[in-house]
């Protein structure tokens, strides 16, 4: 069972910047991933939130919840928060970073991910099929 966690204004996909996030919804986005579980023969949970500290506490509690892995897109935690790091690095559970955009080719301040040392690894750029590959690596970590 694996966890999928979206972070600050990911609810807001599909409203504006298409060029940068796709034309999809927080909704399609999940109605994906859960499809793409399906067909990796794997349960996935889907939750979102605009709070740091709920983002945290979804991570601390996601081993005794009885998940094996956590697909994390900090959003823009992902520059800044050294409590998601610790959070991210105080748990067992292997967690792969994903963001939709090339964080690379964008702003200076997203080129820096304080989050991404304590992931197991990081896709970025390759839209919502960063969703796919984190769950097809997490899919055979823990088997
Ligand atoms: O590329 C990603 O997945 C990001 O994690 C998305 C974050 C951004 O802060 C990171 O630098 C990269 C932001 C998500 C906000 O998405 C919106 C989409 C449409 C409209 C408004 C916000």
């Amino acid at each position: 069972m694996i966890l999928v966690l979206n972070g600050p204004n990911l609810n807001l996909l599909g409203t504006r910047e298409p060029e940068v996030y796709g034309t999809f919804t927080l909704e399609d986005l999940e109605n994906q991933v859960e499809a793409w579980a399906a067909e990796l023969g794997t349960a996935v949970t889907l939750r979102q939130s605009n709070y740091e500290g709920q983002l945290i506490e979804w991570i601390q509690q996601a081993a005794a919840e009885g998940f094996g892995g956590i697909v994390l897109n900090p959003a823009a935690l992902t520059h800044y928060s050294y409590a998601l790091f610790d959070a991210v690095q105080a748990q067992p559970l292997p967690v792969v970073e994903v963001h939709i955009s090339n964080i690379h080719a964008r702003e200076e301040f997203r080129r820096r991910s304080v989050t991404a040392p304590a992931a197991a690894g990081v896709i970025a750029g390759l839209g919502a099929l960063g969703y796919k590959y984190a769950l097809s690596y997490l899919v055979e970590k823990i088997r």
